[in-house]
């Protein structure tokens, strides 16, 4: 084991815990950290940086402005160093291309001396009162092992691959994750049918159909979803993207958090406004004057099974089950993009720290309000990064709110208010103790909660 013992270690380098170590590389720089990433660099989501595509958060929700508008390692930091603040400025938009943020990241991470890269976390354990990570480097296979007081896992999600796809996977059927380094083939194909209709599957849809009249590709798109309907997008909903949410979440029983989370669904999964009405407009515009535009969109319809087509080589058929109308039909295509999300699975290297982690009933990890997980005779402390759905809710996957959860984590790791906590700034109350405080409401007796009224 190495001797060196660091205050924290990272596992994971997505945008989460990029900007902790930004925020520790600025604020708490007596912290000995590093941050372990099993990709060659930093890179979010290459696969899925579609031209004109744009972040769903505005560019505030750049790596630390949220908790610390003055850091070297905001986005207008970034736009400054690259003397394009002024051609930013006549932009004039808030949400800016996904390229470009992708690029901004990469501008923070190359200047974090904290991070290194091509070290794949295999193991954690504890030995004699510290973690122990061991790694395997992705290039060259030596195994090496740090050491630290806590860590941080920061490993955000997996591709979700329905079970009847898993044989299948290749160049013909694969994720909408690695859409980009399989547009070429897509391109070539005679057929290619999307599946899924969140916002990946949406912008891997725009694409294709955008170059439809070049191609001479059929798009089919089929979704198990009631409709191909539009995420929530409204000033006002937005207030739930706020620690105080969060806050009035955490305190909320597990039956109704779990009934709550199953009816937010349209607030962050479904597609954004702009995409939904680019795609109407291609669709519109290929359809001029006698043009049929060769697209078949289906919803409530469920691919239940694959396999390879009926005349030999010509690609796959999939089994497809509307589930309303309780019809099943067969459908052919070449190419086939699984747009079926991502999921959150606990990782291997937690392994041999297992009987040591509690967990819920479900057998979900169980996370203190300040994103520790709940252990038994740890000695050191486990954070987590965006696995905390469950317990803190929406809030977790969301770009916005990871300052202010990594401001959270720097004091809990320094032992000290780095970050002062700040109260409300929007203008909703999500707890009654809030709002009477504020208001000069009058309390009454409790009433039992009501979950299924909480949609
Ligand atoms: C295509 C797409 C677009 C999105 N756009 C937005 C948006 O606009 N706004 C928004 O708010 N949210 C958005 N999200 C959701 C947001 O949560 C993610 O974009 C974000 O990347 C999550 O960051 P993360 O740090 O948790 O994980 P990730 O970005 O997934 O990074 C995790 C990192 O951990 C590494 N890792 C995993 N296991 C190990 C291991 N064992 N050892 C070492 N390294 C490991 C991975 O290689 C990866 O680099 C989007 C999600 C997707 C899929």
């Amino acid at each position: 084991m190495t001797d060196h013992v660091h205050d924290l270690l990272g596992i994971g380098v997505g945008p989460f815990n990029l900007g902790l170590a930004a925020l520790i590389d600025d604020a708490a720089a007596d912290l000995d950290v590093a941050f372990l990433e099993q990709k060659p660099a930093f890179n979010w989501h290459e696969g899925m940086l579609i031209e004109g595509t744009t972040l769903e958060v505005p560019f505030l929700a750049d790596l630390v402005t949220m908790v610390d508008p003055t850091n070297p390692y905001s986005y207008l930091n970034y736009l400054r160093e690259q003397n394009r603040l002024y051609e930013f400025y006549f932009y004039e938009e808030f949400f800016i291309p996904r390229r470009e943020y992708n690029d901004y990241c990469r501008w923070v991470a190359d200047q974090l001396p904290s991070l290194r890269f091509d070290q794949r976390v295999t193991d954690v354990r504890e030995d004699d009162g510290v973690f122990v990570v061991e790694t395997v480097d992705s290039v060259t296979g030596d195994r090496a092992s740090y050491a630290a007081e806590d860590v941080v896992m920061g490993i955000g999600t997996q591709r979700h691959i329905p079970d009847q796809f898993e044989d299948f996977l290749g160049p013909d059927v694969f994720h909408s994750a690695s859409y980009l380094h399989n547009r070429d083939r897509c391109l070539d194909a005679d057929s290619i049918t999307i599946v899924g209709s969140g916002q990946s599957a949406a912008e891997v849809f725009r694409d294709l159909v955008e170059r439809q009249p070049d191609r001479a590709y059929s798009i089919d798109w089929i979704t198990r979803s009631r409709g191909f309907f539009q995420m929530a997008d409204a000033k006002l909903g937005h207030m739930i993207y706020t620690p105080d949410y969060i806050d009035y979440f955490y305190d909320l029983d597990q039956e109704t958090k779990d009934q709550l989370l199953g009816s937010q669904d349209l607030l962050y999964k479904g597609i954004d406004g702009e995409t939904s009405a680019k795609i109407y407009d291609a669709l519109y515009r290929n359809s001029i004057g006698d043009a049929e535009p060769d697209v078949g969109l289906l919803a409530a319809t469920e691919i239940t099974d694959i396999g390879p087509a009926r005349s030999p080589g010509e690609g796959y058929q999939l089994i497809c089950e509307q589930w309303q109308e309780g019809d099943r039909f067969l459908h052919e295509s070449e190419v086939v993009i699984l747009a079926t999300g991502y999921t959150r699975t606990d990782p291997p290297f937690l392994a041999p720290l297992e009987d040591r982690i509690r967990r819920d009933d479900e057998g979900r990890l169980t996370i203190t309000r300040d994103f520790r997980l709940e252990t038994d005779g740890l000695a050191g402390e486990i954070f987590v990064q965006n696995a905390e759905l469950h317990t803190h809710g929406l809030n977790a996957p969301d770009l916005g709110l990871g300052p202010y959860r990594n401001a959270t984590i720097v004091n809990a790791v320094a032992d000290e208010e780095v970050y002062e906590p700040r109260s409300a700034d929007t203008f909703q109350r999500f707890s009654v103790d809030d709002f009477v405080a504020e208001r000069g409401a009058h309390r009454l007796e409790s009433a039992a909660p009501k979950p299924s009224d909480g949609a």
